[in-house]
């Protein structure tokens, strides 16, 4: 079963129109995510940042930081480029055995949550003692005041003062988070004019590049045509962690050297993927704390930069976050959106973690998009978002 839908092979309306410069071009509104971005003033000190000469190695080429110049290819733009669109699947009984994989990744989260339904619930009637021992309990379970009152209303309405069981308590929350996170469930569209340009943010450690790696997996297995970017100019460990798993992908793949300016680098990239006629080009940026404001205000700049060479990239900016930091990841989130405006959410690590509760808090006050989550470190380990199974996963009830 694919986790991606592409839309290879069909000529899209939406497509590059040769006659106008990309930079000129408007995505259509349908093309974009929910408009919860940030858009930075252009700035004229940014102008020095000079297209490279660097080409994309092509997908068999072993990847490196100075790829072999090959010709440009113009034809890619003069016939209509096939514009990858990226979503989820609608859950189907085959994805049964990813609902597994999600429900014994979040067993630590579930079963804290089970104990607790049960000390609470033992020989008891739902009463305002218990409604409020519930509460408690959700909140110190990542789920977020907001959301833990919702549970409690809903148990209210429907049992007070009766004989409940967890089962009840179990529905109950899992209807309550299933309709919070249900609007957040949206697939990574990458349609429109190609290149998409995706860039992968968040704290040291949360799993972008991994994640980066995963998804450029997909894609090119797919059959499109990817570049990877590491735009963690920082650390040579994470060229080659990126330059690993492009391989494993197939996927052109671009470096420079230690030290080097992440904002040129990918500039470089989105001109490189324009020229070449490239599907899309991913990101990686170097893990940097959201307190840092240095650190931040490079992000804010890679995002100017790119602008520059397409105004309405990026198109995706997608935050990564680590499923164990519980609520820490609404400060992540908030930074995040201010600097470089995230259209989207990953959450990672969500296989052996007690904080899982936590997306529903990120879920609940930004409303960004939620598009993937992480249950693993091999390739497969990525599972399109469903709000449903996630919340059934979290509660400790079946599929
Ligand atoms: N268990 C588990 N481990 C994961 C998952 N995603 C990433 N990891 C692991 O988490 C660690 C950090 O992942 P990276 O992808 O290097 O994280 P990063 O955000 O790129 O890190 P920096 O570049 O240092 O900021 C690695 O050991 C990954 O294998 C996941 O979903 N589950
Ligand atoms: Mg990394």
């Amino acid at each position: 079963m694919s986790w991606f839908r592409f839309g290879f092979g069909k000529k899209d309306e939406k497509q590059k129109d040769e006659a106008t410069p990309p930079e000129a071009q408007e995505a259509a509104p349908e093309d974009r995510p929910e408009p919860i971005r940030y858009t930075p003033d252009p700035d004229p000190a940014d102008t020095d940042v000079a297209p490279l000469p660097a080409l994309a190695p092509p997908p068999d080429a072993d990847p490196g930081v100075s790829a072999a110049p090959e010709p440009p290819k113009p034809e890619a733009h003069d016939t209509p480029v096939e514009t990858p669109v990226v979503r989820a699947e609608a859950p189907t009984p085959e994805s049964k055995g990813l609902f597994a994989r999600l429900a014994s990744g979040l067993k630590k989260s579930s079963s804290r949550l089970s104990e607790a339904f049960t000390t609470v619930f033992a020989r008891r009637k739902l009463d305002d003692a218990a409604l409020e021992e519930l509460e408690e309990l959700l909140i110190a379970a990542d789920l977020g005041a907001a959301a833990a009152a919702r549970v409690t209303a809903r148990l209210a309405r429907d049992k007070f003062d009766a004989e409940i069981t967890d089962a009840d308590v179990r529905e109950a929350l899992a209807g309550v988070v299933a309709e919070t996170l249900q609007p957040c469930e949206q697939p990574l569209d990458m349609s429109g004019p190609a290149p998409r340009v995706v860039l992968f943010v968040g704290v040291n450690g949360s799993g972008k590049t991994t994640t980066l790696g995963k998804i450029a997996v997909k894609m090119t297995r797919e059959g499109a045509s990817i570049i990877t970017v590491a735009g963690d100019t920082f650390r040579a460990a994470a060229v080659e962690q990126l330059e690993i798993w492009s391989q494993r992908a197939g996927a052109n793949f671009m470096s420079r050297p230690i030290g080097s300016d992440a904002a040129g680098l990918a500039y470089d990239a989105v001109e490189t993927a324009r020229r070449e006629g490239a599907d899309a080009v991913l990101i990686d940026t170097a893990g940097r704390l959201q307190n840092k404001a240095e650190l931040m205000d490079e992000l804010r700049k890679i995002v100017r930069v790119i602008r520059k060479m397409d105004e309405t990239a990026p198109h995706h900016v997608l935050l990564v976050l680590d499923g164990t930091v519980g609520s820490n990841a609404l400060s992540q989130a908030e930074a995040f959106l201010e600097a470089c405006g995230v259209t989207g959410v990953i959450m990672t690590k969500l296989d052996g973690t007690a904080k899982g509760g936590a997306l529903v808090q990120v879920a609940e006050r930004y409303g960004l998009p939620i598009h993937f989550i992480g249950v693993g470190e091999g390739e497969a380990d990525l599972q399109a978002f469903s709000a449903r199974d996630f919340a059934r996963a979290l509660a400790g009830l079946d599929a």
